[in-house]
């Protein structure tokens, strides 16, 4: 049986990542660190089955600022393979908390690199680092002669996240140079779920959709509509990870699916799998997004209501314009293709973010910084 380490196991992509190690048979070690209220919503399901079947998945208290505790969990877990997905993830954010970013997302990564070296765990612990298209900061000079950004494509972040994650990069480039460890980067590009977190882009979207049909909330509140993004399913993009420590040589793999779409046509995608258009009116600070027809029985939405406007709150310090990902190499290379496209992905989000608004709204949510 192999052990498998996650850092951010309570996360989006550690809970499905745990699954999937799981289903496969993997012995699967989890940090989470201690908070005043519980943090294991998304791995739940995982942990109540302890007694049952999965007594194969054990959570340890933790947290990547702290190098003993890094140490002696890998020392106690003698890992196989580490995923590194701990990290505080919200790029607005990172320009409020830059140091603490810097901390966890980048020397965070030197820790776990630096503890498998201390432990003389070199040659028996494969580690994947959560790199990022961030990376790229979406510079148009940068992209390949397809349009695309791929893994020979510069480098040019554009916030403190970015930075932090660049660090993460390159010392895991030079950690599997220097000492000849299995240590790969995956470069992912966004990828969302019906466990997103609530202040990223798409959850806050479908979240607000489904309370707006419901008719619990007016309006919903966005910064940049032009912003594109290469949004896949996170479902897919953890198969890839998995992928990506399987192979025979370490190396690093960009993980997309090649189309991009703006926040706008997010929205309009969201409302629609709800039989609501919309058209958009205005521009910049004024946009607006209007309904211009509802066709759904179960959803009474006027005709001319708003449902959409700018908040600059939301508008970043310096924006990633446009990310688009060539996932060539993992295609051929890995063999790995992504199952979900956009529809489905935005459908599944809607449909879930229905069930919940309609037991459990909460005002609060509206108001959702970031
Ligand atoms: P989430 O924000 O959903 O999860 C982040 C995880 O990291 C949570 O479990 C969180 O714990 C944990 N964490 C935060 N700070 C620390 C710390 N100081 N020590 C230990 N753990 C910590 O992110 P995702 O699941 O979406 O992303 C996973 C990784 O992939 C991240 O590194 C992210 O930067 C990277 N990434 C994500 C992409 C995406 O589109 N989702 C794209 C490319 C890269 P808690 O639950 O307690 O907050
Ligand atoms: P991103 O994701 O910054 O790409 O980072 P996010 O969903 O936060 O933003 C995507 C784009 O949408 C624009 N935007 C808004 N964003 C948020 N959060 N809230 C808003 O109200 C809003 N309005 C417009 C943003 O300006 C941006 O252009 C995610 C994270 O998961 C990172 O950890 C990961 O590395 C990258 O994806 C790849």
């Amino acid at each position: 049986m192999k052990t498998a380490l996650i850092t951010g196991i309570t996360g989006q992509d550690g809970s499905y990542l745990a699954e999937l190690l799981l289903e496969k048979g993997y012995m699967v070690h989890g940090i989470k660190r201690r908070a005043s209220s519980f943090n294991t919503k998304r791995i739940d399901h995982l942990y109540i089955d302890q007694h049952e079947q999965h007594i194969n998945f054990k959570l340890h208290y933790g947290d990547l600022t702290d190098s003993t505790n890094l140490i002696r969990i890998i020392q106690e877990t003698q890992p196989d393979e580490i995923y590194n997905l701990g990290a505080m993830s919200h790029v607005k954010v990172s320009f409020d908390s830059p140091e603490y970013v810097a901390n966890v997302d980048g020397i965070g990564t030197l820790r776990i690199l630096e503890a498998v070296r201390i432990l003389g765990l070199e040659k028996k612990t494969r580690i994947y680092q959560a790199s990022t298209s961030e990376l790229y900061g979406g510079l148009e000079e940068n992209k390949n002669e397809k349009g695309f950004y791929d893994e020979n494509s510069p480098f040019y972040p554009r916030s403190p996240y970015g930075v932090a994650k660049i660090y993460g990069f390159w010392i895991t480039k030079n950690y599997r140079e220097a000492y000849k460890m299995y240590a790969c980067n995956g470069i992912l590009f966004n990828h969302e779920s019906p466990r997103r977190g609530e202040t990223f882009v798409t959850r806050k979207i479908t979240m607000a959709t489904a309370a707006i049909a419901l008719g619990k909330q007016e309006c919903l509140y966005l910064g940049n509509l032009n912003a594109l993004r290469d949004w896949g399913h996170a479902k897919d993009y953890v198969e890839a990870m998995w992928c990506i420590l399987q192979q025979e040589e370490p190396e690093d793999y960009v993980i997309a699916t090649g189309v991009t779409t703006s926040v706008r046509d997010f929205v309009r995608l969201a409302f629609a799998e709800l039989g609501i258009q919309l058209t958009f009116e205005g521009e910049s600070e004024n946009e607006v997004a209007k309904v211009i027809s509802c066709d759904h029985p179960d959803f009474q939405l006027e005709v001319g209501q708003t449902v959409v406007k700018i908040d600059p709150r939301y508008y970043r310090p310096t924006e990633v314009d446009l990310l688009i990902g060539d996932p060539t190499k993992s295609k051929i290379k890995l063999g790995w293709e992504p199952k979900y496209d956009l529809k489905s992905l935005v459908k599944e989000m809607v449909m879930f973010d229905i069930e919940i608004m309609k037991d459990n709204y909460n005002p609060q949510w509206e108001h959702l910084a970031q």
